[in-house]
């Protein structure tokens, strides 16, 4: 077992040296999705896992309220502090100075500070006000850092924040907020800080930013950076450890994955237990300000996300295609689609697309996975129908005139694997590990079919045991629990991961 360990460890750490050699620059980025190389064969392109870069996402953000006319000044109307109910001003739409269309929650840069969109006054006490401030951007998104909502007019007692991850047809919670998440939602009051590897995709309610006015502070989180340091430490130094658990863990990516985001606002701050019904232009809802940010999600196939008609787009490498460069390009489709992988750290896999068998000749080199076409240049015909010495089972055809393939082997010329089979010199073997059905378990990769290399932290052939066996103290905390001679061996490569994970984001 240490040995098995210490070979998967030796062989990371051999691709980690020569991709050093190589990429100085590209230390855990994932900023490059192909890059020139020199070989024995001459010039080649030698791909990677790639991702944009993380932006502010407002400036493409589209906004939608219901109901529609709950902002603000048509009519116009008087509004007053909350601390001090005579000092009013007003809200008129149809004067610039005095208005506050929703536009004004995302012109952060360069303008005022305190322009807000500012609802309606709860004029129709007791029956609720309630806005749904619906974001989206037709465009798959990974959040990368906090929401920040900052609100002029104290923070709203009772509010649910919700994410889409399929363009608004269905919508989950993200997260509740209100003053007492007991009687509010019937949920126990809780904090981010609460939250465990375990249970990081738990939905909570937080009593933390709905203190309304009384608080000194006006604005509300979703936390997405605790969340990562659930992972990558507190300051999210080890962004490899997290990338390795996106990789391996589809709930974990899809929670920090949206298409639209909704605010619903389901009670203004009162300040106070009971609402004054004789002062009702004190209770509204003012948002001077959202901050979202995150990268577009391009399945780790490209670096560029651009807009274009007013959507964004994925500007796809690797021959994928689409939105989110979720498929193969058309003569591409040697192999299944496959999204590319943080693994190995530092350049991920590319999983780029192949071409299809007609178009066989282009075929790219030095991606990590091979596919089963990979198997055409061993191809060694007899003379009548070009059987594949290796893979048919005689070198002539039967009395159909067809080639006769060996177990794993398919093909008119048997000179291609099966699914689950890569070729191997003399013919098709069963994989020990691919990216479909003999997964690499626990933020494993699978190195060309025949094994899977695990994360200091696993072992077993898919990554399935975790490493500490026979020192339970040692399983029980996880990632920290390397032993000293894993430590060793890792010291100089996370260190370095440590430094460019941090200025990721
Ligand atoms: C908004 O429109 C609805 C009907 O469409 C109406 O019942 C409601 O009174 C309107 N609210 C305001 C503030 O104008
Ligand atoms: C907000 O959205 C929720 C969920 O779809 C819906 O039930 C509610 O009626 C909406 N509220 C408003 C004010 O539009
Ligand atoms: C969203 O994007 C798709 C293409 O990905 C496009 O066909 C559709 O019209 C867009 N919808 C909106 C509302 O922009
Ligand atoms: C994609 O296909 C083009 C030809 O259409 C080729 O030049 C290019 O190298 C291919 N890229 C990858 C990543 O395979
Ligand atoms: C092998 O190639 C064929 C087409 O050439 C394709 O249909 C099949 O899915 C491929 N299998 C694997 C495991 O990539
Ligand atoms: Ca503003």
């Amino acid at each position: 077992m240490y040995f098995s360990r210490f070979l998967s460890l030796h062989a990371l750490w051999v691709t980690v040296s020569s991709v050093i050699q190589h990429y100085p620059s590209v230390w855990g980025h994932y900023d490059v999705c192909k890059t020139q190389i020199y070989t024995d064969e001459g010039k080649i392109w030698d791909y990677s896992a790639c991702q944009p870069e993380a932006i502010d996402m407002m400036k493409y953000v589209k906004v939608n309220l219901d109901p529609p006319n709950i902002t603000c000044g048509n009519p116009p109307e008087n509004f007053c502090g909350m601390g001090n109910p005579y000092m009013c001003n007003e809200c008129d739409a149809t004067i610039d100075e005095l208005a506050h269309p929703p536009e004004l929650m995302f012109d952060a840069e360069g303008r005022h500070p305190y322009t807000f969109w500012q609802s309606t006054t709860w004029k129709g006490y007791p029956k609720p006000l309630q806005v749904n401030i619906t974001l989206y951007w037709n465009k798959t998104i990974e959040l990368t850092d906090n929401i920040v909502i900052t609100f002029e007019s104290g923070r709203p007692d009772l509010m649910i924040l919700e994410k889409s991850l399929d363009y608004g047809r269905t919508w989950q919670p993200y997260q509740y907020y209100a003053t007492d998440c007991l009687d509010a939602f019937n949920m126990e009051p809780k904090s981010v800080r609460d939250l465990t590897q375990q249970t990081v995709l738990e939905i909570i309610c937080t009593e933390e930013y709905s203190t309304g006015y009384m608080a000194n502070s006006k604005i509300l989180h979703f936390e997405i950076k605790d969340r990562f340091a659930l992972f990558a430490g507190a300051r999210l130094h080890n962004m490899a450890s997290l990338y390795g658990q996106l990789d391996t863990t589809k709930n974990l990516r899809d929670f920090f994955t949206i298409t639209d985001l909704r605010i619903r606002l389901l009670r203004p701050a009162t300040g106070e237990i009971y609402v004054d019904p004789h002062h009702l232009t004190r209770y509204f809802y003012a948002i001077s300000d959202i901050r979202v940010v995150g990268r577009c999600k391009c399945n780790l196939h490209a670096t560029g996300c651009r807009e274009e008609n007013k959507k964004l787009l994925c500007e796809c490498e690797h021959n994928t295609t689409g939105p989110d460069c979720g498929k193969c390009k058309k003569n591409y489709q040697g192999r299944p689609w496959s999204a590319g992988s943080y693994l190995p750290i530092p350049k991920g896999t590319a999983n780029i697309c192949m071409p299809s068998i007609s178009s066989i000749g282009t075929s790219p080199k030095h991606d990590r996975i091979w596919p089963n076409i990979s198997s055409l240049g061993v191809s060694n015909p007899n003379q009548e129908c070009n059987c594949n010495r290796f893979g048919s089972i005689r070198d002539r055809c039967n009395e159909k005139g067809m080639c006769e393939c060996k177990q794993g082997t398919t093909g008119p010329k048997c000179d291609k694997c099966l699914r689950g089979y890569y070729w191997h010199n003399q013919g098709c073997q069963s994989n020990v590990c691919d990216n479909e059905l003999q997964i690499c378990l626990n933020g494993g990769t699978c190195e060309k079919n025949v094994r899977c290399l695990c994360p200091p932290t696993y072992t077993g052939v898919l990554c399935e045991k975790p490493s500490c066996e026979g020192n339970s103290e040692a399983c029980n905390t996880g990632q920290r629990a390397l032993t000293l001679p894993c430590l060793i061996l890792l010291l100089p490569l996370i260190a370095p991961l440590g430094l460019s994970g941090f200025f990721l984001f």
